[in-house]
């Protein structure tokens, strides 16, 4: 039963999809049939997710990262703690919802469901959907930011966060090198989860 109302749902959310390129935001609204069955598939009615970023590589890193699509793409809310009072880091949405490893390579390369090359979020063009801006710490070693994501989304489908993983590193991401943006280790990591 469960699984049936799955595949329903994930058809429902391409119609939805394609729905939303040209209009308002009616497609995202309660009233929508095919997203609100969306919705009710992917538990608790919820156009929300989120991501609990626990530490990796030795560090102290830790934080939360909160996805809650809209009709434009979806609203990233971002606190990490920890770092370093003024440092910049590569931060992503990795194609592996696994944190196991104490490095963070278990959660593997970034989110790349269109093949596009590596870039940067707000820079223009192609690039890859788990593609972010760098994080930049406050005086405190805080990184708070908000911002919307074009390329993906919190229902089921092929461009959908959930069950991906975020990744904070260590270095800044150049928004150039591929595929990395040579941004280096993996310093917090969190499985993106429905919420
Ligand atoms: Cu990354």
């Amino acid at each position: 039963m469960k699984r049936v109302l799955f595949g329903l749902a994930i058809g429902a959310s391409a119609i939805a999809m394609a729905g939303c390129a040209g209009s308002d935001k009616s497609a995202t609204a309660a009233t929508a049939a095919p997203s609100a069955m969306a919705a009710s598939a992917s538990g608790g009615g919820s156009t929300k997710a989120a991501a609990t970023l626990a530490a990796k590589s030795g560090t102290n890193t830790a934080g939360r990262v909160t996805f809650d699509q809209q009709s434009g793409g979806v609203l990233v809310g971002v606190l990490v703690t920890g770092l370093a009072p003024g440092s910049v880091h590569g931060f992503h949405v990795h194609e592996k919802g696994d944190c196991s490893a104490p490095d963070g390579m278990s959660a593997g390369g970034h989110f790349n469901p269109g093949g596009k090359p590596h870039g940067q979020m707000t820079g223009g063009g192609d690039h890859h959907a788990g593609d972010m801006n760098n994080l930049t710490a406050d005086a405190s070693g805080n990184a708070r930011v908000q911002f919307l994501m074009p390329a993906v989304t919190v229902a089921p489908g092929a461009n959908s966060v959930v069950g991906k993983a975020v990744i904070v590193h260590k270095d800044p991401d150049d928004y150039r090198t591929q595929p990395t943006g040579n941004a280096g280790g993996r310093i917090a990591c969190g499985v993106i989860a429905a919420s």
